[in-house]
Protein backbone atom coordinates (compact mmCIF):
# COMPACT_ATOMS: atom_id res chain seq x y z
CA UNK A 1 0.00 0.00 0.00
CA UNK A 2 1.72 3.29 -1.28
CA UNK A 3 2.14 6.02 1.69
CA UNK A 4 -0.18 8.45 0.02
CA UNK A 5 -0.11 12.10 0.91
CA UNK A 6 -2.87 14.82 -0.81
CA UNK A 7 -0.84 17.65 -0.12
CA UNK A 8 -2.21 21.48 -1.31
CA UNK A 9 -0.77 24.58 -1.92
CA UNK A 10 -3.09 27.75 -1.03
CA UNK A 11 -1.89 30.47 -2.66
CA UNK A 12 -2.94 33.87 -1.70
CA UNK A 13 -3.61 36.73 -4.33
CA UNK A 14 -2.65 40.45 -2.85
CA UNK A 15 -2.97 41.60 0.62
CA UNK A 16 -2.68 45.40 0.75
CA UNK A 17 -1.36 46.80 3.72
CA UNK A 18 -5.01 48.28 5.31
CA UNK A 19 -6.47 44.81 4.53
CA UNK A 20 -7.12 43.33 8.53
CA UNK A 21 -5.98 40.00 9.34
CA UNK A 22 -9.28 38.93 9.80
CA UNK A 23 -10.00 39.49 6.20
CA UNK A 24 -6.36 37.36 5.16
CA UNK A 25 -7.65 34.86 7.49
CA UNK A 26 -11.09 34.50 5.71
CA UNK A 27 -9.71 33.84 2.42
CA UNK A 28 -7.54 31.08 3.81
CA UNK A 29 -10.50 29.75 5.34
CA UNK A 30 -11.70 29.60 2.36
CA UNK A 31 -9.14 27.78 0.57
CA UNK A 32 -8.84 25.33 3.47
CA UNK A 33 -12.58 24.69 2.86
CA UNK A 34 -11.59 23.97 -0.53
CA UNK A 35 -8.74 21.94 0.21
CA UNK A 36 -11.37 19.64 2.67
CA UNK A 37 -13.21 19.09 -0.56
CA UNK A 38 -10.71 17.81 -2.87
CA UNK A 39 -9.35 15.64 -0.22
CA UNK A 40 -5.95 17.53 0.97
CA UNK A 41 -4.56 16.36 4.45
CA UNK A 42 -2.11 19.34 4.42
CA UNK A 43 -2.27 22.61 3.47
CA UNK A 44 0.64 24.94 2.21
CA UNK A 45 0.26 28.76 2.81
CA UNK A 46 2.42 31.30 1.80
CA UNK A 47 5.27 33.19 3.49
CA UNK A 48 4.11 36.31 6.17
CA UNK A 49 0.51 34.96 4.88
CA UNK A 50 -1.52 37.28 7.39
CA UNK A 51 -0.34 40.88 5.83
CA UNK A 52 1.29 42.92 3.20
CA UNK A 53 4.67 42.27 2.41
CA UNK A 54 5.37 44.99 4.99
CA UNK A 55 9.58 44.70 4.30
CA UNK A 56 9.25 46.67 1.14
CA UNK A 57 8.79 49.94 3.42
CA UNK A 58 11.01 51.81 5.70
CA UNK A 59 9.98 52.62 9.13
CA UNK A 60 12.85 55.18 11.06
CA UNK A 61 12.24 52.48 14.28
CA UNK A 62 12.09 48.78 13.93
CA UNK A 63 9.16 49.46 16.88
CA UNK A 64 7.04 51.16 14.48
CA UNK A 65 6.64 47.85 12.30
CA UNK A 66 5.74 45.55 15.09
CA UNK A 67 1.70 46.11 14.19
CA UNK A 68 2.84 44.13 11.39
CA UNK A 69 4.07 40.57 14.00
CA UNK A 70 2.20 38.45 15.96
CA UNK A 71 2.77 38.04 19.42
CA UNK A 72 1.10 35.16 20.05
CA UNK A 73 0.37 31.64 17.74
CA UNK A 74 -2.53 31.04 17.69
CA UNK A 75 -3.61 34.35 18.45
CA UNK A 76 -7.51 35.90 18.09
CA UNK A 77 -7.02 36.45 14.97
CA UNK A 78 -5.62 32.95 13.88
CA UNK A 79 -7.55 30.83 16.11
CA UNK A 80 -9.85 30.44 13.49
CA UNK A 81 -7.21 28.60 11.30
CA UNK A 82 -6.36 25.74 14.22
CA UNK A 83 -10.41 25.16 14.78
CA UNK A 84 -10.46 24.62 11.13
CA UNK A 85 -7.70 22.23 11.06
CA UNK A 86 -8.93 20.25 13.78
CA UNK A 87 -12.38 20.09 12.64
CA UNK A 88 -11.80 19.05 9.23
CA UNK A 89 -8.49 16.80 10.50
CA UNK A 90 -6.49 18.97 7.65
CA UNK A 91 -2.90 20.05 8.90
CA UNK A 92 -1.39 23.65 7.48
CA UNK A 93 1.65 25.35 7.07
CA UNK A 94 1.84 29.34 7.85
CA UNK A 95 3.86 31.56 7.69
CA UNK A 96 3.86 34.74 9.65
CA UNK A 97 6.11 37.42 11.14
CA UNK A 98 6.94 36.85 14.70
CA UNK A 99 8.31 38.45 17.87
CA UNK A 100 9.11 36.93 20.77
CA UNK A 101 10.61 37.46 24.49
CA UNK A 102 13.23 34.97 24.06
CA UNK A 103 16.76 34.53 25.45
CA UNK A 104 19.45 35.67 22.94
CA UNK A 105 23.23 34.38 22.21
CA UNK A 106 23.95 36.11 24.63
CA UNK A 107 21.36 35.08 27.06
CA UNK A 108 19.92 38.32 27.69
CA UNK A 109 15.86 38.34 27.36
CA UNK A 110 14.70 40.51 24.63
CA UNK A 111 11.96 41.04 22.42
CA UNK A 112 13.31 39.25 19.08
CA UNK A 113 11.42 39.24 15.34
CA UNK A 114 11.67 36.74 13.27
CA UNK A 115 10.39 35.23 9.33
CA UNK A 116 8.70 32.36 10.82
CA UNK A 117 7.04 29.53 9.51
CA UNK A 118 5.10 26.99 11.72
CA UNK A 119 3.58 23.32 11.16
CA UNK A 120 0.45 22.71 12.37
CA UNK A 121 -1.18 19.19 12.91
CA UNK A 122 -4.89 18.12 12.11
CA UNK A 123 -5.30 18.08 15.86
CA UNK A 124 -4.00 21.74 16.10
CA UNK A 125 -0.44 20.72 17.50
CA UNK A 126 2.38 22.99 16.19
CA UNK A 127 4.52 20.51 15.23
CA UNK A 128 7.24 22.29 13.77
CA UNK A 129 8.59 25.73 13.43
CA UNK A 130 11.49 27.08 11.50
CA UNK A 131 12.93 30.74 10.83
CA UNK A 132 13.92 31.94 8.35
CA UNK A 133 17.86 32.16 7.37
CA UNK A 134 19.04 33.57 4.28
CA UNK A 135 17.20 36.85 4.74
CA UNK A 136 17.76 38.88 1.15
CA UNK A 137 17.89 42.72 0.61
CA UNK A 138 19.28 45.17 3.08
CA UNK A 139 18.90 46.87 6.14
CA UNK A 140 19.27 50.70 5.71
CA UNK A 141 17.23 52.69 3.08
CA UNK A 142 18.38 51.99 -0.05
CA UNK A 143 17.91 55.07 -2.46
CA UNK A 144 18.81 53.38 -5.37
CA UNK A 145 16.03 50.80 -5.50
CA UNK A 146 12.68 50.95 -6.73
CA UNK A 147 11.19 49.06 -3.67
CA UNK A 148 13.02 48.47 -0.57
CA UNK A 149 13.68 45.24 0.59
CA UNK A 150 14.50 45.45 4.43
CA UNK A 151 13.93 42.12 5.97
CA UNK A 152 17.58 42.18 7.31
CA UNK A 153 16.49 45.27 9.21
CA UNK A 154 13.25 43.52 10.57
CA UNK A 155 14.19 40.27 11.11
CA UNK A 156 17.18 38.40 12.86
CA UNK A 157 18.52 35.52 11.16
CA UNK A 158 16.82 32.47 12.21
CA UNK A 159 18.25 30.60 15.14
CA UNK A 160 16.44 27.10 14.62
CA UNK A 161 18.54 25.19 11.81
CA UNK A 162 16.98 23.62 8.69
CA UNK A 163 14.50 21.06 11.33
CA UNK A 164 12.78 17.91 10.37
CA UNK A 165 10.08 16.15 12.36
CA UNK A 166 8.63 12.81 11.47
CA UNK A 167 5.23 13.24 12.51
CA UNK A 168 1.47 12.05 11.59
CA UNK A 169 -0.23 13.67 8.86
CA UNK A 170 -3.48 12.20 6.77
CA UNK A 171 -3.70 8.70 7.21
CA UNK A 172 -0.03 8.38 7.38
CA UNK A 173 2.01 7.12 11.03
CA UNK A 174 4.62 9.41 10.20
CA UNK A 175 5.81 11.86 7.56
CA UNK A 176 9.24 13.81 7.60
CA UNK A 177 8.46 17.37 6.72
CA UNK A 178 10.75 20.02 7.04
CA UNK A 179 10.26 23.68 5.78
CA UNK A 180 12.01 26.97 4.70
CA UNK A 181 11.05 30.32 3.69
CA UNK A 182 11.22 31.94 -0.05
CA UNK A 183 15.30 33.44 -0.68
CA UNK A 184 16.27 29.84 1.31
CA UNK A 185 15.19 28.02 -1.57
CA UNK A 186 17.68 29.06 -3.71
CA UNK A 187 20.74 28.00 -1.37
CA UNK A 188 21.25 24.76 -2.10
CA UNK A 189 22.72 24.28 1.43
CA UNK A 190 19.21 24.72 2.66
CA UNK A 191 17.72 21.68 0.96
CA UNK A 192 20.77 19.32 1.72
CA UNK A 193 20.21 20.04 5.29
CA UNK A 194 16.96 18.90 5.38
CA UNK A 195 17.66 16.50 2.51
CA UNK A 196 20.53 14.81 5.27
CA UNK A 197 17.30 13.97 7.90
CA UNK A 198 15.53 12.30 5.56
CA UNK A 199 12.77 14.85 3.92
CA UNK A 200 10.20 13.49 2.65
CA UNK A 201 7.96 17.04 1.96
CA UNK A 202 9.57 20.00 2.20
CA UNK A 203 7.41 22.89 2.42
CA UNK A 204 8.22 26.70 1.69
CA UNK A 205 6.07 29.93 1.26
CA UNK A 206 7.39 33.03 -0.84
CA UNK A 207 6.61 36.50 -1.76
CA UNK A 208 8.69 37.31 -4.58
CA UNK A 209 8.65 40.59 -6.68
CA UNK A 210 7.58 39.31 -10.86
CA UNK A 211 10.56 42.13 -11.63
CA UNK A 212 14.16 42.75 -10.71
CA UNK A 213 14.44 45.50 -8.14
CA UNK A 214 17.85 45.56 -7.40
CA UNK A 215 18.97 47.75 -9.94
CA UNK A 216 21.68 46.03 -10.54
CA UNK A 217 21.55 44.93 -14.22
CA UNK A 218 19.03 43.71 -16.58
CA UNK A 219 17.49 40.56 -15.96
CA UNK A 220 14.29 39.43 -17.93
CA UNK A 221 11.16 39.27 -16.33
CA UNK A 222 10.50 35.29 -17.78
CA UNK A 223 13.76 34.94 -15.91
CA UNK A 224 12.00 35.61 -12.02
CA UNK A 225 9.88 32.43 -12.51
CA UNK A 226 11.93 30.12 -13.92
CA UNK A 227 14.86 30.94 -11.48
CA UNK A 228 12.51 30.27 -8.53
CA UNK A 229 11.40 26.56 -10.25
CA UNK A 230 14.76 26.04 -10.95
CA UNK A 231 15.88 26.62 -7.41
CA UNK A 232 12.91 24.30 -5.84
CA UNK A 233 13.13 21.60 -8.78
CA UNK A 234 16.53 21.23 -8.26
CA UNK A 235 16.30 20.90 -4.57
CA UNK A 236 13.90 18.46 -4.55
CA UNK A 237 15.55 16.18 -7.31
CA UNK A 238 19.05 16.37 -5.31
CA UNK A 239 17.77 15.40 -1.97
CA UNK A 240 14.94 13.28 -3.31
CA UNK A 241 11.97 14.88 -1.87
CA UNK A 242 8.16 16.58 -2.34
CA UNK A 243 8.21 20.07 -2.50
CA UNK A 244 5.12 22.33 -1.84
CA UNK A 245 5.92 25.78 -2.86
CA UNK A 246 3.35 28.32 -1.95
CA UNK A 247 2.98 32.00 -3.39
CA UNK A 248 1.97 35.31 -2.34
CA UNK A 249 1.11 36.85 -5.70
CA UNK A 250 -0.63 40.04 -7.35
CA UNK A 251 -0.33 43.85 -6.86
CA UNK A 252 0.42 44.90 -3.33
CA UNK A 253 0.91 48.69 -3.10
CA UNK A 254 1.95 48.77 -6.85
CA UNK A 255 4.14 46.04 -6.34
CA UNK A 256 3.43 43.14 -8.30
CA UNK A 257 4.65 39.26 -6.89
CA UNK A 258 4.12 36.36 -9.23
CA UNK A 259 2.39 33.28 -8.37
CA UNK A 260 2.99 30.28 -9.93
CA UNK A 261 3.10 27.71 -6.84
CA UNK A 262 3.96 24.14 -7.33
CA UNK A 263 4.34 21.15 -6.26
CA UNK A 264 7.24 19.27 -7.45
CA UNK A 265 7.66 15.37 -6.99
CA UNK A 266 11.65 13.40 -5.40
CA UNK A 267 12.28 13.50 -9.88
CA UNK A 268 12.42 17.34 -10.04
CA UNK A 269 9.03 17.76 -11.89
CA UNK A 270 6.26 20.12 -11.38
CA UNK A 271 3.15 17.97 -10.79
CA UNK A 272 0.75 20.95 -10.05
CA UNK A 273 0.97 25.03 -10.58
CA UNK A 274 -1.35 27.83 -10.01
CA UNK A 275 -1.79 29.82 -12.90
CA UNK A 276 -3.87 32.83 -11.52
CA UNK A 277 -2.18 35.61 -9.53
CA UNK A 278 -4.76 35.43 -7.00
CA UNK A 279 -6.42 33.07 -4.33
CA UNK A 280 -5.85 29.28 -6.04
CA UNK A 281 -5.94 26.03 -4.32
CA UNK A 282 -3.69 23.33 -6.49
CA UNK A 283 -3.55 19.98 -4.84
CA UNK A 284 -1.39 16.58 -5.91
CA UNK A 285 -1.70 13.29 -4.11
CA UNK A 286 2.36 12.42 -3.10
CA UNK A 287 3.30 8.95 -3.03
CA UNK A 288 5.88 9.46 -1.07
CA UNK A 289 7.71 6.13 -1.35
CA UNK A 290 9.12 7.83 -4.47
CA UNK A 291 11.26 9.71 -2.52
CA UNK A 292 13.11 5.84 -2.06
CA UNK A 293 14.56 6.06 -5.53
CA UNK A 294 16.55 8.82 -5.90
CA UNK A 295 17.81 7.57 -2.41
CA UNK A 296 18.78 4.04 -2.87
CA UNK A 297 20.60 4.96 -6.33
CA UNK A 298 21.89 8.23 -7.27
CA UNK A 299 21.54 10.50 -3.91
CA UNK A 300 22.26 7.43 -1.77
CA UNK A 301 23.82 10.03 0.02
CA UNK A 302 25.96 7.55 2.82
CA UNK A 303 27.34 5.81 -0.35
CA UNK A 304 28.60 8.35 -2.46
CA UNK A 305 29.15 11.85 -0.75
CA UNK A 306 32.30 13.02 0.26
CA UNK A 307 32.31 15.34 2.96
CA UNK A 308 36.05 15.70 3.15
CA UNK A 309 36.85 17.67 0.50
CA UNK A 310 33.27 19.83 0.81
CA UNK A 311 35.00 21.88 4.51
CA UNK A 312 34.65 25.03 2.17
CA UNK A 313 30.89 24.70 2.26
CA UNK A 314 30.82 25.47 5.94
CA UNK A 315 33.98 27.36 6.54
CA UNK A 316 34.16 30.16 3.97
CA UNK A 317 31.20 32.39 3.94
CA UNK A 318 31.93 34.74 0.63
CA UNK A 319 34.14 33.80 -2.22
CA UNK A 320 37.92 33.91 -2.43
CA UNK A 321 40.38 34.36 -5.44
CA UNK A 322 41.56 31.45 -7.57
CA UNK A 323 45.55 31.11 -8.21
CA UNK A 324 46.73 32.52 -10.72
CA UNK A 325 47.99 29.97 -13.29
CA UNK A 326 51.49 30.76 -14.63
CA UNK A 327 54.00 29.02 -16.79
CA UNK A 328 56.73 26.91 -14.84
CA UNK A 329 60.14 28.02 -15.50
CA UNK A 330 61.89 24.84 -17.77
CA UNK A 331 63.82 22.72 -14.87
N1 LIG B 1 11.85 37.40 -1.68
C1 LIG B 1 12.69 37.20 -2.82
C2 LIG B 1 13.09 35.75 -3.01
O1 LIG B 1 14.17 35.27 -2.66
C3 LIG B 1 14.66 37.84 -4.09
C4 LIG B 1 13.88 38.11 -2.84
C5 LIG B 1 14.03 37.81 -5.34
C6 LIG B 1 15.99 37.59 -3.99
C7 LIG B 1 14.78 37.53 -6.48
C8 LIG B 1 16.76 37.31 -5.12
C9 LIG B 1 16.15 37.29 -6.39
O2 LIG B 1 12.27 35.08 -3.63
C10 LIG B 1 11.98 37.00 -0.39
N2 LIG B 1 10.98 37.38 0.43
O3 LIG B 1 12.92 36.34 0.00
Amino acid sequence: MPRTLTVAAAQLGPIQMAEPRSVAVERMLRLLERGKARGAELVVFPELALTTFFPRHYYETIEEADPWFETAMPSNETAPLFAAARKWGIGFHLGYAEIAEEPDEAGRMRKRRFNTAILVGPEGDILLKYRKIHLPGHAERDPRRSVQHLEKRYFEVGDLGFPVIRAPMGGLAGVNMGMMICNDRRWPESWRVLGLQKVELVMLGYNTPSTNQEGQGFEAHHLRVFHSHLSIQAGAYQNSCFAVATAKAGVENGCELFGHSIIVDPQGEIIAMATSWDDELITADCNLDLCGLGRASVFAFEKHRRPEHYGRITSQVGAVDPPVWERKAAE
